[in-house]
């Protein structure tokens, strides 16, 4: 560590009247239109938050950083930080040759030299990156069903920052912070990273880290991509700057990070750290299971508690940033405050919400004493989240041609719509490729764009507050589960399984299809002659011989009270 601790640190950017002309000369360059979470990695590129590196991994700096956390040069870096693009953009570049790098709007924010272009091991990357090729861990399913199947690696000269509109005054780059720290006279800085609401509690224990480490506090919150599910970060930006105010004057500050998340547990703690030590703090508050993704698909934990601070212990010195214990405090209700739950002794009445109790409460409406969190934040969460019989939701039927989903859909519109409350739409796969996908067939390509241009629809209403209802076939498991997680960021999704047989179907053949299939007169017929893969886990599964229509959709609508999303 040669250099003072806050000394400007190098940023990919060329000066004001270079990029000028870059950005006319590029306008002959083959153009790549960054996805978000490329474009937060991106910013973070160019503004020197992921120093030391200098562009997106190239392929010897890829294998080395998925096996060793380290770039060839020997530099920690934990996260493989890489542009996947499709195969058919890759085919059609040649090595060392220059591409510009676009925003979803077209703005050119920087070029890339493309000196490495292959083909990823992607099982081994979330083996050793991610600990298990499990499509249960966020970034894994990322990897596998969202990510690109090729890599480009090269350096990246910066053009311009991504352009935020929002809390523009709370974004700082590292050497803007850097700036800041250095005018205030702050010389030792904890950060603390997070992805969810401060309550009382958080307050509490950020503000004795900062204490005990005699430092200044940065909340650093990130507002980029955060794990699938979480509250919005308008909203949570809002919450934070009302406990802003609880902390005493001028000792604390709060920036906005523009990271995309991978819920990598230890390796993303050490990563965090990294960009931490970028942006010049000198402490970081690292938490039981840090960053972690949940649970796998066998029900336990990815990472052990604690796993995430060993290896930072490990690292620290070498990063150049010390970790700060994270304090489990709860509140003590003897004498009225927040106190570790390690410093306490037995016999007092200790008090606490687990955050899945306070979800609980917020979508029943339900009271969040005074004692937990600051009432402004609380009337921050409730208008975002109002009760779950006040949000939208979601019911997506999915099953055979002929399985009886339009009907039972049809049914439970007409019983929505009259209990009424909310507006009700229905997304039949019919009516949906009539007026939405009329261009396309039935291959998996353009089943899938069907089904995502279904779900699109869905969470739009969903998240205005109305009742979408789908019924399309919705073969494949991961198409429907990509739609459930972009419906899931707004309210439920209940996901329906019309549970007819494909036999019980053929013999219906409501529509003749079914024999035409047989006769090979249609092509790629689900249940004939293309797959359908059975929801394994759906909300609901309704049987439908020798069961009314009325009575399935009866079951739907007893399964939308149980889950709190109707009143009866
Ligand atoms: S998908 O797979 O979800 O995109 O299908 P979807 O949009 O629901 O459209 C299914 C309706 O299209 C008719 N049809 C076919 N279904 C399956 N496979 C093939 N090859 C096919 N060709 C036409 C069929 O009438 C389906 O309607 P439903 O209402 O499901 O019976």
């Amino acid at each position: 560590m040669s250099q003072t601790p806050l000394a400007p640190i190098p940023e990919l950017y060329v000066s004001y009247d270079s990029a000028q002309k870059l950005k006319l000369e590029a306008a002959d360059l083959v153009s790549w239109d960054l996805t978000p979470r490329q474009i937060c990695d991106l910013e973070l590129l160019m503004n020197g938050g992921f120093n030391p590196l200098k562009g997106f991994l190239t392929e010897e700096d890829y294998n080395s950083v998925v096996e060793t956390m380290r770039l060839t040069d020997g530099s920690l870096w934990p996260m493989p930080i890489t542009l996947d693009v499709s195969e058919e953009f890759a085919a059609g570049l040649e090595a060392g040759q220059d591409i510009a790098l676009r925003d979803q709007e077209g703005v050119i924010l920087a070029t890339m030299t493309v000196t490495d272009n292959w083909v990823p091991n992607k099982a081994r990357e979330a083996e050793k990156v991610f600990g298990a090729d499990d499509s249960a861990h966020p970034a894994v399913n990322y990897l596998h069903n969202q990510a690109g199947k090729v890599y480009l690696g090269g350096p990246v000269t910066g053009i311009q920052q991504p352009v935020h509109y929002d809390f523009r005054a709370r974004r700082d780059t590292p050497n803007e912070l850097r700036a800041y720290f250095r005018k205030m006279g702050w010389r030792k800085i904890v950060a603390f990273q997070t992805r969810n609401p401060l309550h009382r509690a958080h307050q509490e224990l950020t503000f004795r880290a900062a204490k005990e480490a005699q430092a200044n506090l940065l909340i650093h919150p990130v507002v980029g991509l955060t794990k699938p599910g979480d509250i919005d970060h308008f909203t949570r930006v809002r919450c934070y700057e009302a406990v802003l105010d609880q902390y005493p004057a001028s000792t604390t500050s709060m920036s906005l990070l523009n990271l995309a998340m991978r819920m990598a547990g230890p390796r993303e703690a050490v990563w965090h750290g990294l960009i931490r030590k970028n942006h010049g703090v000198t402490h970081f508050i690292v938490g039981r299971d840090h960053a972690g993704p949940g649970k796998n698909s066998a029900g336990e934990d990815f990472y052990g508690p604690y796993d995430a601070q060993d290896l930072f212990r490990e690292h620290q010195e070498e990063m150049g940033i010390e970790m700060v214990d994270f304090k489990h405090m709860v509140y003590v209700q003897e004498r009225a405050q927040y106190e570790p739950a390690d410093e306490i002794e037995e016999g007092v009445t200790v008090l606490n919400i687990s955050g899945t109790e306070l979800r609980r409460r917020l979508a029943e409406g339900l009271e969040i004493p005074e004692w937990f969190s600051f009432p402004s934040v609380v009337k921050e969460l409730r208008r975002t989240r109002p009760p779950r019989a006040k949000q939208g939701f979601t019911v997506f039927f999915t099953g055979f041609s002929g399985s009886g989903k339009s009907t039972i859909a049809n049914a439970l519109m007409v019983k929505l719509m009259e209990m009424g409350g909310r507006p009700v739409t229905l997304l039949d796969g019919d009516i949906v490729r009539k007026n939405l996908s009329s261009e396309l067939g039935f291959s998996k390509e353009h089943r899938d764009l069907n089904i995502r241009r279904i779900g699109y629809v869905a969470s739009e209403i969903t998240k205005n507050g109305g009742i979408a209802i789908c019924a399309p076939i919705a073969p494949y498991a991961t198409t429907r589960r990509a739609v459930r997680e972009d419906i899931e960021q707004f309210g439920a999704f209940v996901e329906v399984h019309v549970a007819t047989s494909i036999e019980e179907c053929e013999r219906r053949d409501r529509k003749g299809l079914y024999k035409l299939a047989r006769e090979g007169k249609i092509k790629e017929f689900t249940g004939i002659s293309d797959p359908y893969d059975v929801p394994e886990n759906p909300e609901l599964s309704v049987e439908t011989e020798n069961v009314d229509v009325d009575n399935c959709a009866h079951q739907v609508i007893l399964k939308l009270e149980s889950l709190g999303l109707i009143k009866a």
